[in-house]
């Protein structure tokens, strides 16, 4: 059993106090408290968040800018007050580099569209990773059929890293563009994507990074890193769903066309033609998700003060517990043995399909995911059809974790006699 946390620990960060922000965990599931370890695939909501989205519908409800009214003033304002704390957030040089989108999703369907369409031709290469989310394979495919250029992909080594070496080689002119996840959202491997955007850099190769499962968790620096473009998502940060961050270089951005046309992405529109707002507003075609900004803003804002370095630390510490929790059970395996990892952890069980072992832990109020993780390529590299996968928060104890290693030890023992 895990030792009550010591007093400076709890000076540092006071999960219990923490927890009481969040409405949701408080509830009962299935006659159990629950224990939600889904956080890879989606976060919870402090108050702040909550609480913010609601004034914002109560007190300040107008379209963005547009309209001459204080409403609409607010409205922008916090909406543009949202686009400089991303910025600041990430450490970018200027607000102008942030787009909001919906998504992860959409920010790597806009570079697929606005940029790669746009300046890559029929004998370019564009370089994945066998660990990518659909999110970022299934639009360079879709690219691929319209422009004619070759994907490859960088090997996954047994142990769950990248195969750098191969990565190396697969260097050369006709490559345009890396684009590649910082955590996988199945295995927790933390990739060395300053090594390969420095490397990349060297070829004249433009890098995207996929920073859905990292930005939630740990402190990113888009200047330090250099990479050309970044994608994440506000919900895995407890912020609200359908609003996410394209960061993308100026100058990028400049000679990017849109992706999608309508309102608020122009500057003048006739029956001839029509020309284009200025970076980044050119690429928010229609009325963008207000609300979502300002709960996104309110996420940002709890997290800095907690401090990334502390969110950080804690869920380090957190998810070794759990894998040496883990390691002990008889029949269990974890899937990936990176050593810098983030705190998704893919597992299986000797005799039980995850499909079964998920419902077993919902009746004992535990939230896990099987399946797949939108990552079939990995799973077929990996020889599985798919892995229970826990992801922690730092909202989550090491009791709950005391909690989860009981219920799969039962599980084991459920399922092999
Ligand atoms: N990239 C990675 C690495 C992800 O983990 C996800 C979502 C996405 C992109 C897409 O994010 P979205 O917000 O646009 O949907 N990952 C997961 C997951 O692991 N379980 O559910 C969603």
């Amino acid at each position: 059993m895990h030792q009550e946390t010591s007093v400076l620990e709890k000076t540092y960060f006071d999960v219990e106090k923490i927890r009481g922000d969040f409405p949701i965990l408080s509830q009962e599931i299935n006659g159990k408290p629950l224990i939600y370890f889904d956080n890879a695939a989606t976060t919870q909501k402090p108050h702040a968040v909550i609480k913010s989205i609601s004034d914002y519908y109560r007190e300040s409800n107008a379209n963005v800018h547009r309209a001459l009214h204080v409403l609409a003033d607010r409205a922008t304002s916090g909406y543009e007050n949202a686009r400089k704390k991303v910025a600041k957030f990430i450490n970018a040089a200027s607000s102008d580099e942030i787009v909001f989108t919906s998504g992860a999703t959409a920010s790597i369907n806009l570079v697929a569209h606005s940029w790669a369409r746009k300046f890559l031709n029929p004998g370019n290469q564009i370089i994945l990773s066998e660990m990518e989310h659909h999110s970022n394979i299934v639009p360079w495919q879709l690219i691929a059929d319209l422009t004619g250029i070759e994907i490859k992909y960088i090997p996954v080594r047994e142990s769950g890293i990248l195969d750098m070496d191969a990565f190396d080689n697969m260097l050369n002119k006709n490559v345009k563009l890396i684009s590649i996840t910082h955590m996988s959202n199945v295995l927790g491997t933390v990739n060395p994507v300053a090594e390969i955007i420095k490397k990349a850099h060297s070829f004249g190769i433009k890098v995207l990074i996929d920073a859905a499962q990292s930005v939630p968790g740990m402190s990113v620096d888009v200047t330090q890193m250099d990479c050309d473009f970044m994608a994440f998502s506000s919900h895995k940060m407890m912020g609200p769903t359908g609003i996410g961050v394209l960061y993308s270089k100026k100058d990028l951005l400049e000679k990017m066309d849109p992706f999608m046309g309508g309102g608020e992405m122009i500057e003048t529109v006739s029956v001839e033609g029509s020309s284009w707002a200025e970076a980044p507003h050119k690429f928010e075609a229609g009325t963008p998700n207000i609300a979502g900004a300002f709960g996104l803003s309110a996420a940002i804002d709890y997290l800095e003060n907690l401090n990334m370095q502390s969110i950080t630390a804690y869920k380090d510490r957190l998810t070794h517990y759990a894998l040496d929790g883990m390691s002990k059970i008889k029949s269990l395996q974890i899937i990936g043995e990176a050593p810098v990892r983030g705190s998704a952890i893919s597992f299986r069980m000797d005799g039980v399909h995850p499909f079964d072992l998920a419902p077993f832990l919902d009746q004992h109020g535990i939230a896990i995911r099987a399946g797949h993780h939108c990552a079939q390529p990995l799973m077929k590299k990996l020889n599985l059809s798919a892995t229970s996968r826990a992801s922690l928060y730092f909202y989550n104890t090491f009791q709950e974790i005391d909690v989860f290693l009981e219920v799969l030890d039962r599980a084991n023992h459920f399922f092999l006699k």
